[in-house]
């Protein structure tokens, strides 16, 4: 290191150039390289000011609970989208429309434990945001992701960005690996628990482990309504399906069922569970189920049943990523330095039992340390984050499935380093069938020394590389907030969200029937309509006021403000902060929100516009006359 920093060179310098350590008298010339790959490679990622981005990417953002979208390959951020968290700006988690989607597919237990909290959970733990597919690739429709932090799936919608579906899991715990059914469409919305836990699990059960399940759960992505579930052995890690639409194949750890790190980790072998579509649908349809809560069918898939093959992995295997060209998903090893890779062709053999489930693993190279997700391009090439070794690997299907049957041939093609410890990586439309094989993302769990220091905690580290060539390029680094875990980077053709809401859009149903009901009018609202001690003041924005200037109220008045944005301009949002009450909340262009409090405060109460909307947006307010309870 001394040696190092006598010549000018950082350790980053080092570290970034090439995965092959290198001798220090070779570093002068190694630096000269770098730079001038980098600055060749930096030219084509850069956008311009002004220019646009070819590919939205879809970032998860762990258990900061958000959505958040960016553009590649600058990776800008553009927006983040609320789901599971609770949002200062847009009011999520305040609205009573946002309230709505967060509370209305609770269970009733969740209901009850809540009752007294709050209503609901307003944290999440966003992981793995896929877009809905038809034929194999995505269709522009919608986002999925799951919360693992409250057994919770969320359905995004990409005409507004917004979060239109939250349902809750029966039975299950902990929903981790999230994916769409990729064909004919999406159909299906597969999702793992995790964690196993008593069936029912109200306190009869506690500590018994051998009597604890994981549960993979199949939705109706449509509908957002649980189809089926089964139970399967061990803890489910990560899903995806295949591109023929028969099947689902999940990873599994803990084949021992322990609940200590020792004892899930004892055996030298674990799983990758197939789930036969076809085969559970004709279960639900014969009967075969037993129903927990929710009177969902739960089949039982446990080691010998039909519904399911256990196909032997070394132990803990993680990520599961089903190529482009149709046939082969890609097991990643995570303890082990292998990944192994299925022939979904095998697997209707598998299930006659005509061959033995190990015997649909095609290949198995070793990539190197802590293999956890693999993409894809269009060139039968996959990349392979290695956690441990801090690197991505580059290697061939092809040439794996062939040293696996004997032939003398290397894999790997390349390998670069990261910086640090990779988890997920993703490529171009790369877990579609249209991979087109031009960037590949690092998400890195750890960014240490790359950026100015922001004290202990860290951002992690999110990096471009360029993958047009025989070798990688890292071409960017991106700093992020905790902690996104997974993300999708999509051709931007295939997404055409909304520049202003449709007045008939599903979202304001319940708003427009009030109003009805209420002998109002959304659009031309400027009234204060007394029911009981219920008081709803209705009424409009346009930059620069509200058609509402001041409303009066009782002291213990539950107040319902329903703001309408008549101005439908591009970019023309409004908001409404009401002063010491804890409430604002965005209303785009031609968008009706609302918001419910009690007014127990008497006195003046200055409202106003939070979303900067013209040169007299501070003047946009009004005020709010409490008058105090008669004693
Ligand atoms: Cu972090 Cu997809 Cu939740 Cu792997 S998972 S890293
Ligand atoms: Cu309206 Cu600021």
């Amino acid at each position: 290191m001394t040696e190092t920093k006598k010549k000018g060179l950082s350790r980053r310098t080092m570290l970034g150039s090439t995965a092959v350590a290198v001798g220090a008298g070779a570093l002068a010339a190694h630096k000269v390289d770098f730079i001038n790959a980098a600055k060749a490679a930096t030219g084509k990622s850069e956008v311009a000011p002004g220019d646009l981005d070819d590919y939205y990417g879809f970032w998860s953002s762990g258990q900061s609970g958000e959505m958040r979208i960016l553009g590649l390959p600058s990776m800008r951020e553009l927006m983040r989208v609320p789901v599971f968290n609770r949002c200062s700006a847009t009011g999520w988690g305040q609205t009573n429309e946002s309230i709505k989607t967060l509370t209305e597919n609770m269970l009733p237990r969740e209901k009850e434990f809540w009752k007294n909290k709050g209503g609901f959970p307003l944290n999440g733990d966003l992981h793995h945001p896929h877009m809905s597919f038809t034929d194999g690739t995505y269709d522009g429709r919608y986002i999925f992701s799951n919360d693992k932090a409250n057994t919770r799936v969320a359905r995004i919608r990409c005409d507004i960005m917004k979060t239109d579906k939250i349902i809750s899991i029966p039975n299950a715990s902990d929903i981790h690996g999230l994916r769409p059914q990729k064909y004919p469409r999406t159909g299906y919305v597969f999702a793992n628990g995790e964690h196993r836990v008593p069936l029912p699990n109200d306190g009869s059960i506690l500590d018994d482990p051998d009597k604890y399940h994981a549960i993979f759960t199949a939705i109706d992505g449509d509908e957002m309504k649980v189809a089926w579930q089964v139970i399967v052995d061990g803890n489910l890690d990560n899903v995806d399906a295949d591109y023929q639409g028969k099947y689902a194949v999940s990873s599994c750890y803990n084949s021992e069922g322990g609940v200590t790190l020792a004892e899930m980790t004892s055996s030298e072998q674990d799983w990758a569970v197939v789930f036969d579509i076809a085969a559970i649908e004709a279960g639900v349809k014969a009967g075969d189920f037993k129903t927990y809560e929710m009177d969902v069918p739960v089949l039982d898939g446990r080691k010998g049943s039909k519904y399911t093959r256990y196909i032997p992995i070394s132990n803990s295997p993680h990520g599961v990523n089903a190529a482009p060209d149709g046939h082969h998903i890609v097991i990643n090893g995570k303890l082990s330095p292998t990944v192994s890779v299925l022939d979904v062709r095998k697997f209707p053999d598998m299930f006659a039992d005509k061959i033995k489930p190990r015997d649909a693993v095609v290949a198995e190279p070793e990539l190197g340390l802590g293999p956890l997700h693999t993409a894809f391009d269009n060139k039968g090439n996959c990349y392979t984050t290695l956690f441990l070794d801090s690197q991505v690997a580059k290697w061939s299907m092809d040439l794996a499935i062939k040293k696996f049957a004997g032939e003398d041939v290397e894999p790997i093609l390349h390998k670069v380093d990261v910086q640090y410890q990779p988890g997920h990586n993703h490529t171009s439309m790369g877990e579609t069938k249209n991979a087109d094989g031009k960037w590949l993302i690092s998400l890195n769990k750890f960014s240490k020394d790359r950026f100015i220091n922001v004290g202990p905690l860290k951002p992690e580290n999110e990096q471009l590389i360029d993958i047009t060539g025989d070798k990688m390029k890292v071409v960017h680094d991106g700093p992020t907030f905790a902690e996104p875990h997974d993300c999708i980077i999509v051709d931007a053709a295939l997404v055409n969200p909304l520049q202003a809401y449709d007045r008939a859009d599903p979202m304001f149903t319940d708003l427009i029937e009030m109003a009805k009901k209420d002998g109002v009018d959304l659009e031309e609202a400027e009234h204060v309509i007394r029911d009981g001690n219920k008081v709803r003041v209705y009424m409009h924005s346009v930059a620069p006021t509200f058609s509402l200037e001041k409303f009066t109220v009782k002291q213990g008045d539950e107040v319902t403000i329903i703001l309408t944005n008549i101005d439908d301009v591009d970019d023309l949002t409004h908001g409404f902060t009401l002063a010491n009450h804890g409430i604002a909340f965005e209303v785009g262009p031609q968008a009706t929100a609302s918001a419910t409090f009690v007014a127990d405060a008497p006195g003046v109460h200055w409202y106003y516009c939070q979303w900067f909307c013209h040169a007299l947006h501070m003047e946009m307010r009004g005020r709010m006359l409490v008058e105090p309870r008669a004693s």
